[in-house]
Formats: structure tokens, C-alpha cells, sequence
């Protein structure tokens, strides 16, 4: 399996940075790529900082990384949205055009497990520092606490059903922007379990207000998505750790970012905590309400320091509402009870590796060593089985979406080399 998942990785790889899928997703993306580098660090870790650097290649002088960096070689319509639907330019380090959006900052929770040196590390504390200012400066809602996002694709599960509710509530228009969605186009998978068409132009409209405002969060007040997703957040917090432990490789002070680790972990509690169903909501800034979260993303916290007693809720709900540690599939992306549950749907059943990497660090975070390699290894065999697909069916495990998915394979060479001390871990 480590031979496969090197092969993905390496047929990925384009000599500075890693596809997620060389048919569907031809560019590089921001979370992905902090997954990719996670695999590389296993087995190649030159690689994971070079990959590491093509995403601080990709930063905006706002500090933001965005969620795609497009590749020039690449035809324009390769992929939807792509370039002269964002028309950037200018503002990126390295040249390249990308998308206005960001992912979930889990690059330096990731960095800071990588064999670095000091310089190294000196280098990355920079560009991610001005990373985590961008996210605490520009999307903290006045009298907010949580890093609000403005698109479902910020989420890094798009089509979860979490966001049924927030998208409902955007005014109905047509997309202005004529397209043909090339993500039903790649001929693999079946285009059935990708979001709908309405779905789709709802995500349009979303992205072209966003542009149009000009990415420019002074006016977020006019948007109409306000988010605040709880495994957004709670990477952020885990990365305010892992950049804490890089400052203090570094020989910087460590003492800003473990106070924004607490901070964010006591609001996470205080603003997203679900006490009747034993997880994380969401918070919809626009309605200025909290949203069900029948999701995988509401067990994620457990990667933060939290109190005991809700690790051993979240735990909880973990094992009777997504099977952890049970005999079926683990973990679906949405809990089996629930009426939003289909299992062959884009990020509304089906098993990731990378959301289940996250409950995995959580776990081990917090002794729960057995159910952390029980899941490690079921992760793995849903791989052995299936190969590197981009997701997998939650009752029956077959492997769905694209094929030679880059952060399946990385994911998997992490959870067989055993790993490295989760940031915090230590203390
Ligand atoms: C939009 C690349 C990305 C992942 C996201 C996943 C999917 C894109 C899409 O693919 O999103 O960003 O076109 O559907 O949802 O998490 O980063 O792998």
C-alpha cells in the first residue's frame, strides 16, 4: 500500500507542488497541498518543503492563502471556476492567478511535524503567522470570536448538508457567469454523487458576490454566506499550536499563539457547542442563529484542548451516531441516523481520509489510543480495498469520485509510518 500511495503522489507531483487529481483538480490547492506535504514528510521530505513553499508561493500580501493557485500550463477551462471567472492578478507572490477563497488553515498544525531546521522553520513561522493574521484581522465578525467563512468551498466539505440551511437563505438569481461544470466532465466516478445543479448555481452566485466585492472583507457585512464552521475553526486552533511549536523551533516567542490556541478552543465551546446533541454546531452569521450539525465536522474540536469532560462527549457521539469502533464503515462524513445521511454523496456520507485523519489526532491528542489505531487501520483498509479514491461509500466502503486522489495517499503514508507527537501533544 505504500507503494501505491508513493505512486499517487509521485504521478501527482508536477515538479514544485502536488495535483490533488490529475483529471479533476489540475491546480494546486491549499489544503490539499498542507496534505500532500504531510505524506512527502513521510517519505520524501525535500518534497514536502518544497510543496510547503508553493503554497507560500501562493500567498496574498493581505496574508490569505488562497484555496487554488492555477497552474499557467493549464488551459483556461480546464477547471470551473477557473481563472477569468476570479480575474486576479497582481497580489500573489509568486505570479500565479488563484481564487479569491481560502480552506481550513491546517498548514501549520502540518508544518510543524515536518523535519524542519531552524531556518526552515523561521521561514515558515512568517508566511503562516501573516496566514493566521489575515484569518483573526479580516473574518473575525464584529462581536464574534470564530473565524467566519464565505463560501461552502472554505469549508473544505462542500456539499455537506450544514450549509443547506445558510445557502437556502441567498437570494435566488441566476449565476451571471455562462459555464459548463467541468467537474461532471473528468469520466470518473459517478457525476450522480457530485452537488446538484442548483446547488452548483448557488455556489456561483456565492463566489461572484464575492468577487465582486472585491475579496475585501470590510464589506462582508453585504455578503450573504457568514459562517462559522467548526472544523474551520478548530484547525485553526490546532495550527495556532503547531505555530507556537514552530516559533519556538524558531527561537520566537511561542506565548501569542498558545493564548490564540485557548482562546479559540474556550470559544469553540462558548459559541458552537451543542450540549443536547454532544457536538459542535455551526453559527450563521447572516441569520444570526446556530445551525444542527449532524456532521463529521462537529467531532473535529477534539483536536483542540478540550475539557475532559467534552472529549469524552464528542467521544461519545463519536461511537453511537458515526460507529466509531463498530463493524461498519468509519467514519461517514454524516451520522447514519440522520435525514441528511446519503452514502454515496459528496461530503454528505461517504468516508474521507483526511476527516478521519483529524478524529484520529484528536484521539491519540487524548489517550484514546485504541480507538485511534482502530480507526487508523480501518482507514487504511478502506484504502487496501478500494485504492486511492477521493471518498468511500459509507455502508459498503467501495471507493468513489476521482482516482489517485492526492491526500488519500498521503493520509495513508502517514497512518502507516506510525507518526510523529500531534502539535500540543506534548503539552
Ligand atoms: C472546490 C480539491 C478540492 C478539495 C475540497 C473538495 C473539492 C473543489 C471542487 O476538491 O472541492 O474547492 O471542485 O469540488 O471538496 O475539499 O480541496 O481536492
Amino acid at each position: 500500500m505504500r507503494a501505491l500511495a508513493l505512486d499517487v503522489l509521485r504521478n501527482n507531483w508536477t515538479g514544485g507542488y502536488t495535483l490533488p487529481s490529475r483529471r479533476l483538480y489540475p491546480h494546486q490547492w491549499s489544503w490539499d497541498s498542507a496534505f500532500h506535504a504531510l505524506g512527502w514528510g513521510v517519505v520524501e521530505p525535500a518534497r514536502a518543503r518544497d510543496e510547503m513553499a508553493a503554497v507560500f508561493g501562493m500567498q496574498w500580501s493581505d496574508g490569505r492563502i488562497p484555496q487554488i493557485a492555477f497552474d499557467p500550463a493549464t488551459a483556461d477551462d480546464a477547471y470551473f471556476p477557473g481563472p477569468p471567472f476570479w480575474r486576479r492578478s497582481g497580489s500573489v507572490r509568486d505570479g500565479r492567478l488563484t481564487s479569491c477563497l481560502v480552506q481550513p488553515p491546517v498548514h501549520a498544525a502540518i508544518a510543524a511535524r515536518l523535519p524542519i531546521d531552524r531556518a526552515w522553520a523561521r521561514r515558515a513561522y512568517q508566511y503562516l503567522a501573516a496566514w493566521h493574521d489575515y484569518l483573526f484581522d479580516r473574518r473575525v465578525r464584529p462581536g464574534r470570536r470564530l473565524v467566519s467563512i464565505v463560501h461552502p468551498w472554505e469549508s473544505g466539505m462542500d456539499d455537506s448538508p450544514v450549509w443547506d440551511g445558510p445557502l437556502s437563505a441567498v437570494q435566488r438569481r441566476e449565476p451571471r457567469t455562462t459555464y459548463v461544470r467541468r467537474d461532471l466532465q473528468h469520466g470518473s466516478g459517478d457525476p450522480g454523487d457530485r452537488p446538484t445543479d442548483a446547488e452548483y448555481a448557488r455556489y456561483v452566485v456565492l463566489a461572484e458576490d464575492y468577487r465582486d466585492l472585491g475579496a475585501d472583507d470590510d464589506r462582508l457585512g453585504e455578503h450573504q454566506f457568514l459562517v462559522e464552521c467548526p472544523l474551520f475553526n478548530a484547525s485553526l486552533a490546532w495550527s495556532e499550536q503547531g505555530l507556537a511549536d514552530l516559533a519556538t523551533q524558531a527561537g520566537f516567542d511561542p506565548g501569542l499563539h498558545r493564548r490564540r490556541a485557548a482562546q479559540l478552543t474556550a470559544a469553540l465551546v462558548a459559541d458552537l457547542w451543542d450540549d443536547e446533541r454532544g457536538t459542535f454546531g455551526a453559527y450563521d452569521g447572516c441569520a444570526g442563529a446556530h445551525v444542527e450539525n449532524p456532521t463529521i465536522s462537529g467531532l473535529v474540536p477534539v483536536l483542540t484542548a478540550l475539557p475532559g469532560e467534552l472529549v469524552e462527549r464528542v467521544i461519545g457521539t463519536a461511537v453511537k451516531c458515526f460507529g466509531l469502533g463498530g463493524d461498519g464503515v468509519q467514519l461517514p462524513t454524516v451520522a447514519p441516523g440522520s435525514t441528511e445521511f446519503d452514502p454515496g454523496r459528496y461530503w454528505r456520507g461517504p468516508a474521507w481520509l483526511n476527516t478521519n485523519w483529524f478524529v484520529v489526532q484528536g484521539l491519540r491528542r487524548h489517550g484514546r489510543t485504541a480507538l485511534a489505531e482502530g480507526l487508523a487501520a480501518h482507514s487504511l483498509d478502506l484504502v487496501r480495498r478500494a485504492g486511492a479514491r477521493e471518498y468511500f461509500h459509507a455502508i459498503d466502503g467501495r471507493g468513489l469520485g476521482t482516482d489517485g486522489f492526492g491526500w488519500t495517499a498521503a493520509v495513508t503514508l502517514d497512518l502507516l509510518s506510525g507518526l510523529t507527537p500531534t502539535p500540543g501533544s506534548a503539552g
